[in-house]
């Protein structure tokens, strides 16, 4: 195995509007700052992740600001120590830095891209994907009325997606779930309410939310109570799938154990990179615990690696990976991501994300940088 020779990562924050505004019951969002990282090696080779934080800590604690802080002033260091010979030891060696997953995840994630790419293989591949087409479903936000609510579903339907999700919060739950069922009485369907309900306050609610035939009920406690899940799981029949409080194989295994969910939604960003995704998906599968890839709103980059990540074997629903169109006017990659009218996106078969990285449109996006020297 030959040694990977890092020689710098280069940070920079884009910003990009929203097609339309996404809202879940933590807030709302319009445009989106998204930091891109890339690394190089000392022979100007590079591969391309992206930090999936946020603008605010309101899916988890991270931000664009905290990531950018961790990557540069924490990050760089240890890789610059750790002399990596392979992508599959970033993980490890940013162990120290404890949780920042996200800050992670977007550094682990490129040196996956430019190791793909220095071996000439996809990404897919190189992580040990099985299928060349993934399964794909998407997440609608919260709406102004419920009306269009119910266009929206009706739009991804005729566009191929095989699953819907929609977003809920209290308050807006069962009345969205009665006028989706009665137009559509038999899609397979899901919620996501975000951490937005209590045991404590709202347990009548959820548990009427087992009439409508759900596919899952996603994260709809706290993050880190996997107690109350595993209580409220025992109450309802339709499976829990949890995405915050998935935070690391540990995590993965603590629900399992405690019978918090029955799902598991894996996020690339929010378990620290490939490494963390593919133990998650592994254990998944050996617990016959179906496993599917979340979304964070990501540009072309992140979409890249989470279509690579979905083809291992553990991925077994469709994902919230969804086509380019859906969330920009214009991606930073080429071709854009497609989805076919079955609801499927095919695994690229390029050198490592497999899609083109438009480095000029990225330059005229770009509003903050950084080089973080790793020699
Ligand atoms: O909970 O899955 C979530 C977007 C931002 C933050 C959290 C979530 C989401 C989504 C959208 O549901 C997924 C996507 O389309 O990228
Ligand atoms: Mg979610």
């Amino acid at each position: 195995m030959t040694n990977l020779n890092l020689e710098r990562v280069e940070l920079r924050e884009i910003e990009l509007p929203l097609v339309s505004p996404f809202e879940t019951s933590f807030g709302r969002t319009t445009r989106r700052r998204i930091l891109i990282v890339r690394v190089f090696d000392k022979t100007g080779a590079s591969g391309y992740g992206e930090c999936v934080a946020a603008e605010g800590p309101f899916f988890n604690h991270e931000t664009v600001d905290t990531a950018w802080l961790i990557t540069a002033q924490y990050v760089g260091p240890l890789l610059k120590q750790a002399r990596l010979r392979t992508a599959g030891e970033v993980n490890g060696a940013l162990a120290p830095i404890r949780d920042n997953r996200m800050a992670k995840g977007g550094v682990e994630a490129a040196v996956w891209d430019l190791e793909a790419k220095l071996a000439g293989l996809p990404l897919w591949q190189h992580l040990g994907g099985v299928r060349g087409e993934i399964n794909c479903g998407v997440s609608i936000g919260l709406q102004e009325t419920t009306e269009a609510l119910v266009e929206k579903v009706a739009r991804e339907l005729e566009a191929g997606y095989q699953r819907i999700k929609i977003k809920i919060k209290p308050g807006k739950d069962i009345q969205l779930l009665e006028a989706v069922r009665a137009r559509f009485p038999e899609i397979t369907l899901s919620v996501d309410a975000n951490s937005a309900y209590s045991l404590n306050g709202h347990l009548g609610t959820v548990k009427q939310l087992d009439d409508y035939n759900l596919l899952m009920i996603e994260q709809p406690l706290a993050p880190g109570d996997l107690v109350d899940h595993a209580k409220l799981q025992r109450e309802i029949k339709t499976p829990i799938c949890l995405d915050e409080s998935i935070v690391s194989l540990a995590s993965a295994r603590h629900a399992q154990e405690l019978g918090s969910c029955r799902i598991i939604n894996i996020k690339l960003g929010r378990v620290g990179g490939h490494t963390e995704a593919r133990l998650i998906q592994t254990y998944a599968l050996e617990h016959g615990m179906p496993a599917w890839c979340g979304g964070m709103l990501e540009s072309g980059i992140g979409r890249a690696h989470n279509i690579a990540m979905s083809t291992l074997p553990g991925f077994t629903l469709p994902g919230d990976v969804s086509a380019s169109q859906r969330y920009w006017h214009e991606d930073i990659i080429a071709p854009p991501v497609t989805v076919s009218q079955e609801g499927t996106i095919k695994a690229p078969m390029g050198d490592g994300i497999g899609y083109e990285v438009n480095e000029d449109r990225i330059e005229s996006l770009t509003v903050r940088r950084e080089t973080v020297r790793l020699t």
